[in-house]
């Protein structure tokens, strides 16, 4: 069978990207989009970096005060992250990106998979080219640079594009895949993450190559049969997960385990901030209201708690997430003396925000009347 031919494309230091794109005159400069949490000036974690920064490690998810020490003396520009500004222009870019593909399917605010097998009439060489297309009509009309994978599957082209950035284009072919992915650290696998990556270590196995190698009836000892197969699929670089656009959500949720367990609500706060954040993201890009919020606690004692409460009316607004969300922690701690290790922000009930549907039936409404 014919291989198919599959690109991750993913924007280059996106929120960083988009405040130059704002302001040219930084480009030369460090510039670090910072989530403030408001508890004091300096206090939050840093969202993302331009590739000036990086260069003084400054990276995602340090804190603003680690990061302003790293960058001393220089002329760093922080600012606060605006997701409005960057959803905005995600979904410009997306809709290039889908114009240029058989079957797309968009995975988050700055990447999308792009199935193009038909249009490369299955050639990895017409892949390349079509791949250096998207790169110059993504550049051309939103002067944004991204980094793509080209490979025969999404697990791959995911990998293939972290392989080159800013600004790479790595293409794996079908013969290559095995090659490319053996020498990698069993982490840059999805799915396995710190723990997983642990175990497999203390079993010895360090790199994709040494996971494909491992026994399988070991594997299945322990890891079950389910992880032990999509561990050795991948380690193969096996993947037949279809390009396929994404169907509505039901439900839309963030977990996150806290820095230490606690049950100070300011602490808590600053990380469901975050996840509100991250959630709100993703509703804006599809212009979704929500009707309902909850939240999950996972305590020390490993207990799972759910509370939610359903508004009124369908709202998109970030500030009523983060405030229903703090109305039910406060509610929780209120009602239990457990300590909380790990926090999650769900919204569900969505109603689609049909502006132009709206318009188009008022606008009848009145032509009748
Ligand atoms: N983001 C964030 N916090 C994180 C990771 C990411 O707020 N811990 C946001 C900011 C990023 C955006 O999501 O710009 C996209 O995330 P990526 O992981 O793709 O990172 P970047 O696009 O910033 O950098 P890269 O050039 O490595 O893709
Ligand atoms: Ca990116
Ligand atoms: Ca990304």
């Amino acid at each position: 069978m014919q291989s198919r031919i599959i690109m991750l494309v993913d924007l280059d230091y996106f929120f960083a990207q988009c405040e130059e794109l704002r302001n040219p005159s930084i480009k030369d400069k460090p510039v670090v989009v910072c989530v403030y949490s408001g508890r004091t000036e300096e206090s939050g974690a840093v969202s993302t970096a331009n590739y000036v920064a990086r260069a003084y490690g400054v990276k995602s998810g340090i804190p603003i005060f680690l990061a302003k020490k790293k960058l001393e003396n220089t002329n760093a520009v922080f600012l606060p992250v605006d997701y409005m500004f960057y959803e905005e222009i995600s979904g410009k870019v997306m809709n290039i990106l889908k114009g240029l593909a058989d079957r797309f399917e968009q995975v988050g605010i700055d990447e999308a998979y792009l199935d193009v097998t038909l249009r490369a009439n299955g050639s990895f060489e017409q892949g390349r080219k079509l791949a250096e297309n998207v790169k110059s009509e993504v550049l051309r009309q939103q002067k944004l640079t991204c980094s793509i994978g080209v490979a025969p599957n999404k697990l791959v082209a995911k990998i293939s594009a972290d392989t080159k950035k800013p600004d790479g284009l790595t293409v794996v072919t079908p013969e290559q895949v095995t090659a490319f992915l053996g020498p990698l650290p069993v982490s840059r696998l999805i799915g396995v993450g710190a723990k997983t990556k642990e175990r497999m270590q203390a079993l010895g196995i360090n790199t994709v190559f040494d996971l494909s190698n491992y026994d399988m009836q070991r594997l299945i000892a322990i890891f079950g049969k389910t992880l032990a197969a999509y561990f050795h699929n991948a380690s193969l670089g096996i993947d037949d997960e279809p390009v396929q656009e994404r169907g509505e959500a039901t439900s839309i949720s963030r977990i996150a385990t806290l820095k230490h367990d606690s049950r100070e609500l300011s602490f808590i706060l600053e990380k469901t901030d975050q996840l509100c954040n991250e959630i709100h993201a993703d509703i804006a890009n599809d212009k979704l209201a929500y009707k309902t919020v909850g939240i999950v606690v996972i305590a020390t004692d490993m207990s799972i708690h759910t509370r939610s409460k359903t508004l009124e009316n369908p709202t998109d607004s970030l500030e009523a997430l983060k405030g229903t969300v703090k109305e039910l922690l406060e509610k929780f701690l209120g009602q239990t003396e457990l300590e909380m290790r790990r926090i999650g922000v769900k919204i569900s009930n969505f109603a689609k925000e049909q502006k132009h549907q709206r318009q188009l039936t008022s606008f009848i409404k009145e032509g009748k009347g």
